[in-house]
């Protein structure tokens, strides 16, 4: 609102609108609507449709961000989202507007998070919508389609069984980084050793990064992540490819792509210094929704615990204040430690009833699992919630490529201790682990990658099967 103010846009957009000239809002396109927002404020808005913008409540352990597919449901038949009640589309926000008797006229469709919240508005020619849905698949590009061709019909899609709460998403991971020949590969590590076990012990070759993320799309991923996993040791700026392909998988992939690896501050061989803001802006405008914080992250958390003082200046907290929490997410790498008993280790420990030993912790790791660090995954995901992280990306090194499921211990720890989201990752070997992780842990997603690469268990058994066991998810 302060650039609208500033540059004459707020006045001009209000002309517009009052002419009934065509408009679609999305996202803060809607908030700013509206006559107010919480949001670092109260911020005036454009004072078009009464009403305020308010943050959703974590403090009755609601997650927020809202992150991920919701069921829509429409009140108000309008040519904008013809043929998709009930259908799932992508969200990402920590504030909402609220219905109320001063602004139900607009409502075109309704969606429920705890409470009911306005996922959309429509008058005349002024449309408005809380979700993405450059980033809501076929059923998100039908609805650009309506808006763009008025006289259309939009694309029918089939009708939908009706949802009432968040979806679980099932996320596709690429590891990308340069093979021995320089080519930009997607890779998959046994407990992230990334080396074939032969004498050659050349990098494992899975596929190119593009046709793999443009695969997965169609298959139903509900979000593609990249993570860079050289990016500790060569500078994300000076890898052009990796931008490249991030470029190309944002002209074919339309559910959300987070970015990870190398998001730090860097200084090159010129003398030339990066911040991390850069970095991560650079990622974003190459197509990134999200980046991931993975080594830059712990040391900021480690900082944060020392002092008790948030500096504002770590990686984290600036992206996160510039971009918003819900494009941060921190990546942790923890590696399971047995112990004889929690006093052993000033870290929380879980029981771990299938070992011996009867306890263990989950050290977090740097630069690619290569550096142990003096802090746990419960303490870690902790400090970066309080930092400004909007998700949490939980790998496990044990578990990674191991294909034996998911760490239910370390994921059912993490995913009770925080109210952001928090994502399952390493260890999926078939579509039961999927239902395991959602019916046992707190977890918002389930993030695989050797599964998939390899074609032993292609996306959309996953999600028949989740259906089949009563977990929602985006069909
Ligand atoms: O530290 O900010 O530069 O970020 C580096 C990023 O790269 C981190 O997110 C880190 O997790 C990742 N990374 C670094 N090295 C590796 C490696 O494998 N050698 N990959 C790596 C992490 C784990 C998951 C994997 C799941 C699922 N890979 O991404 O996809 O474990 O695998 P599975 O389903 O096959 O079991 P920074």
């Amino acid at each position: 609102m302060d650039v609208l103010n500033s540059t004459g846009m707020a006045d001009a957009l209000r002309e517009y609108v009052q002419r009934d000239r065509p408009f679609l809002g999305i996202c803060l396109g809607l908030q700013l609507l509206f006559d107010s927002s919480e949001e670092n404020g109260p911020v005036s808005g454009l004072g078009v449709i009464p009403g305020v913008v308010r943050r959703f409540d974590s403090s009755k352990g609601l997650i927020v961000p809202h992150i991920g597919w919701n069921a829509l449901e429409i009140t108000k038949d309008t040519q904008l989202l013809q043929g998709v009640d009930g259908h799932h589309v992508y969200f990402v926000h920590s504030y909402h507007a609220l219905p109320s008797d001063a602004n139900k006229d607009w409502i075109s469709s309704i969606c429920n998070y705890a409470d009911s919240f306005i996922s959309s508005i429509s008058m005349g020619n002024i449309q408005a919508v809380q979700f993405h849905p450059e980033k809501s698949g076929a059923t998100g590009l039908s609805i650009l389609k309506n808006f763009l061709s008025a006289n259309s019909s939009g694309a029918k899609a089939p009708a939908r069984r009706k949802a009432s709460k968040l979806a679980k998403r099932v996320i596709a991971c690429l590891d990308v980084r340069s093979n021995d020949n320089g080519d930009l590969v997607v890779t998959k590590g046994d407990q992230y050793d990334v080396r074939d076990h032969t004498s050659s012990k050349e990098v494992r070759n899975l596929g190119k990064p593009v046709d793999l993320a443009s695969q997965y799309y169609i298959d139903g991923a509900d979000e593609v992540s990249f993570l860079n996993i050289t990016g500790f040791r060569d500078f994300p700026l000076g890898d052009l490819p990796m931008l490249e392909v991030l470029r190309c998988a944002s002209e074919k992939v339309f559910v959300p792509l987070t970015v990870g690896g190398g998001i730090r501050d860097f200084t090159d061989a010129n003398g030339r210094y990066y911040s991390s803001l850069e970095v991560a802006s650079e990622y974003f405008r190459s197509g990134a929704d999200k980046i991931s914080i993975g080594s830059d992250a712990v040391y900021a958390a480690e900082a944060f615990l020392q002092t008790g003082v948030k500096t504002g200046k770590s990686s984290l907290e600036q992206i996160s204040s510039i971009y918003g929490n819900q494009a941060v997410v921190v990546s942790i790498d923890p590696r399971r430690v047995y112990v004889n008993s929690p006093e052993d280790v000033p870290f929380k420990t879980v029981k771990v009833s299938s070992k011996g030993e009867e306890y263990a912790w989950y050290q977090c790791t740097v630069s690619g699992g290569r550096d142990s660090r003096p802090i746990g995954a419960y303490e870690l995901a902790k400090a970066v919630e309080e930092l400004g992280a909007g998700e949490i990306l939980l790998n496990c090194i044990d578990c990674d490529g191991q294909g034996c499921g998911f760490d239910i211990d370390l994921v059912k720890m993490v995913s009770d201790a925080v109210t952001i989201p928090v994502i399952a990752s390493s260890g999926a070997g078939a579509v039961e682990h999927f239902s395991e992780v959602f019916e046992k842990t707190n977890a918002s997603a389930a993030l695989a990658a050797g599964i998939f690469h390899r074609k032993e268990v292609p996306i959309v058994a996953v999600k028949e099967h989740l259906v089949d066991a009563g977990v929602e998810v985006r069909v």
